[in-house]
């Protein structure tokens, strides 16, 4: 029996996960309706953390990862991408056409050329004008929800039940050259297994990777618990462990194979997108710190 499909994103990205709603409802599989939602934060040059128009790098060079995960536990990824936009398309390339899970940086690059996908300049005229700002003081300190925190993390489920997903970024404003988050960290920054549910983070993603938060998340709700409980408990996990939880957001997102879904966040001001019957909506996230 066909199912009604549910698509949920990390922040309020209305349109992107709109787009990954209908096109469920018109019958795409989840991992296609996934990249299809996040494209939409890729290219769009008013997000400055994702895609093309995402901060750039203390050089000055702007760098993608992403990742995408589908039903039958295949992944991809993408990390240090420069001049490509689309590089959750990019990640499911490299799932389908090497024998690999991860490229980064020139070869990723190489492979991209070669796949067809089009050379783009990603620094745009008001992300390169606020980088020579930033230069001004070269202060860095990620500033909670506001920036820094944007990546679309997505978790789909299609009309067959299937579940899979996406998660791009452009990374830590600002960050050294070379840094790469969880975004594309399979486990960290997404992770699906479809007998049980799905999730991704957003947020600082090197406390994301020391707790392999999505992983955890998926796991937790194997065992039992709520896809709700075990966003919360994976926020948890980072707050026990780091006294300057205060400083840095963590939120996550996360679904299970009934349709139920969740999200948790250190800091309020984090919200879901949840696309259910037909219906796009925006779900603030509860949050440890009011
Ligand atoms: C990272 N988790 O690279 C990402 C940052 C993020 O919106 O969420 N940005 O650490």
């Amino acid at each position: 029996m066909k199912k009604s499909p549910i698509a949920i994103c990390t922040w309020g990205f209305v349109n992107a996960n709109a787009t990954a709603g209908k096109a469920l409802e018109s019958g795409m599989n989840a991992l296609d309706a996934a990249i299809a939602g996040v494209a939409v934060e890729e290219e769009d040059i008013r997000n400055t953390t994702v895609g093309k128009g995402g901060a750039p790098d203390r050089e000055g060079n702007v760098t993608l990862d992403a990742c995408v995960m589908d039903h039958n536990g295949n992944c991809g990824a993408v990390v240090c991408v420069e001049d490509y936009t689309n590089v959750a398309a990019l990640a499911k390339k490299v799932m389908l056409e090497t024998p690999h899970v991860m490229l980064a940086g020139e070869g990723a690059e190489e492979f991209a050329e070669k796949q067809g996908f089009q050379k783009e300049t990603l620094l745009t005229e008001s992300s390169e004008k606020a980088y020579r700002e930033w230069l001004t003081t070269s202060e860095y300190k990620p500033i909670i929800n506001i920036e820094n925190h944007d990546t679309v993390g997505m978790v789909c489920m299609d009309a067959n039940g299937d579940i899979s997903g996406a998660c791009t970024t452009s990374g830590l404003s600002y960050k050294m050259k070379g840094r790469v988050g969880d975004s594309p960290i399979i486990g960290a920054g997404l992770f699906i297994d479809n007998e049980v549910g799905g999730a991704a983070a957003t947020g600082m993603g090197e406390e994301i990777m020391k707790s392999v938060g999505s992983f955890l998340i998926v796991e937790l709700m194997r065992n039992g618990m709520s896809p709700q409980a075990a966003c919360e408990e994976a926020v948890m996990r980072t707050i026990r462990k780091n006294p300057d939880h205060k400083d840095f957001q963590v939120a996550y997102i996360a679904m299970n194979k009934a349709g139920e879904t969740g999200s948790y966040c250190i800091h309020k001001g984090f919200a879901m997108m949840e696309f259910k019957n037909g219906t796009n909506s925006r779900v603030n996230s509860a949050s440890y710190l009011e």
